[in-house]
């Protein structure tokens, strides 16, 4: 990508990188962390790949300084990570950890010291362990317990924060660690599902009015995991299938924060959500946010089947439609970043979007101490290139950040599937920048040099 055309160039578009706590940092019980739910699912035989965990990921708690040497190096000005509740508030409430405070001081001030802006999120899954104790997302409480957090949090940092995003793709962890127990803390079943959906819209709109009367002048999101649903064949089943899955991939958690409600129509199972509503609620999930973070990897291609519960639609795995795939099984589809956006913004017409998470596990060479990864490379661009075109088209798209810096921790996943622009040795912590990584730098100075040639304000 040499030429940008003017229509994409933006001097305020928010080129950036993305990672989340769990996933680097490490030190799980350093300074007084108390334990998160995944801390304790993770060290749990049988829980993840290979049984591994993330005690000591990316060791990103006392490796920070060389991660943002890197950044810095590579000209990125944006850095999203996440804080650690656990580290904060070991009990989720109460106590607050000032050792914890000081670790965020620290990661935030030596962004500033080396011109990086921190984009922090809330919550990217760790639930500190003792509110899991009590429920956790499925009782109604979180609500009260999250606002003290992000109090804490907003209070604290709020002089030198100023982009926040409330909670990190709601649908995740409520389907992944509340009805299927693939993912912390490993529950099952539909009322844990509906009730963590429900606090968790609820805490999403109440984060948002907290960070607003704490901050006024900050810039408030939050993310969703996205992603298009194709019905695998023309028929009426397969039609209806795609919208269910839509309902629950796409619209659950923005419709109601944009005074929506919950998308039952097209999947009815979503009204037991009402089982978990309070007189009031229609208006507390409402949130007028600055910007929505979409995080898209790639399309989904949905069949009727009644063989699943309550969705009665399965996945055409893309194996068995012969196309390329990631290490995590994806395919690979860059159109799809493209026809999100566009679906994002012709629903519901949002003023300021921002891709907050994309990216590709591959499985990279390592030769002569260089790792070429042609194929993460071939993915991102083709994806900006999407996103750009989309916004060239119009789409009010301001930023696109990568996931991720390092290799890291990807879940129940573990470590094999590796997303980084920078290679990480977990026997050795040694990083080293991926071509990817040098290939992403240089496109950022590219574009922002073109900006300039236009007199367009970076
Ligand atoms: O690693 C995750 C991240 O935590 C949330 N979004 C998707 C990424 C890749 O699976």
């Amino acid at each position: 990508m040499k030429e940008f055309s003017k229509e994409v160039l933006d001097g305020n578009f928010q080129w950036g990188v993305s990672t989340a706590a769990y996933q680097t940092e490490g030190a799980i019980s350093t300074d007084d962390k108390g334990p998160s739910i995944w801390d304790v699912f993770s060290n749990r035989p049988g829980k993840t790949y290979n049984n591994q965990n993330a005690n000591l990921a990316c060791d990103f708690y006392h490796r920070y300084p060389e991660d943002l040497q890197i950044i810095h190096d590579l000209a990125i000005p944006n850095f999203r990570f996440s804080v650690a509740w656990s580290r904060i508030l070991p009990q989720g409430i109460g106590k607050v950890n000032q050792l914890g405070l000081d670790f965020y001081d620290r990661l935030i001030d030596h962004c500033l010291e080396s011109g990086i802006q921190p984009w922090v999120t809330l919550y990217h899954w760790d639930l500190p362990q003792a509110l899991e104790q009590k429920g956790g997302w499925t009782n109604r409480n979180i609500v009260a317990w999250f606002s003290e957090f992000v109090s804490v949090v907003v209070d604290r940092y709020r002089d030198r924060v100023t982009n926040w995003m409330v909670i990190n793709e709601p649908m995740v962890f409520t389907g992944a660690g509340y009805f299927l127990g693939i993912h912390a803390p490993g529950r099952r079943g539909l009322k844990n599902f509906l009730s963590s959906i429900h606090h968790a819209t609820l805490c999403q709109a109440e984060g948002g009015r907290l960070i607003r009367d704490l901050q006024p002048n900050a810039f408030i999101g939050t993310t969703f995991s996205c992603s298009p649903v194709e019905a695998a064949t023309d028929s009426e089943r397969d039609q209806k299938a795609a919208e269910r899955v839509d309902a629950l991939l796409n619209r659950l958690f923005i419709e109601p924060c944009l005074g929506l409600g919950y998308p039952t129509e097209k999947f009815t199972v979503l009204s037991k959500l009402e089982k978990f509503q309070q007189p009031g609620d229609e208006q507390r999930m409402v949130f007028d946010f600055d910007f929505i973070g979409l995080q898209n990897y790639t399309r989904e291609v949905i069949r009727h089947s009644w063989s699943m519960p309550y969705i009665f639609a399965r996945q055409v795995p893309p194996q068995k439609r012969n196309v390329s795939t990631t290490l995590m099984g994806w395919e690979v589809y860059p159109n799809a970043i493209y026809q999100i956006l566009k679906q994002f913004h012709e629903r519901y017409a949002l003023k300021n979007i921002i891709i907050t998470e994309n990216g590709a596990a591959f499985d990279d060479k390592l030769h002569d101490n260089k790792v070429s990864d042609h194929e993460r490379q071939n993915y991102l661009r083709q994806h900006i290139q999407a996103c750009l075109q989309a916004k060239a088209e119009g789409i009010p798209l301001n930023g696109y950040f990568v996931w991720t810096l390092t290799d890291n921790f990807e879940w129940a996943e573990g470590y094999h599937p590796t997303f980084g622009l920078v290679h990480v040795n977990f026997q050795n912590q040694q990083r080293r920048i991926k071509q990817s990584g040098y290939w992403y730098s240089k496109l950022i100075q590219e574009y922002r040099k073109q900006a300039q040639r236009l007199n367009i304000r970076v």
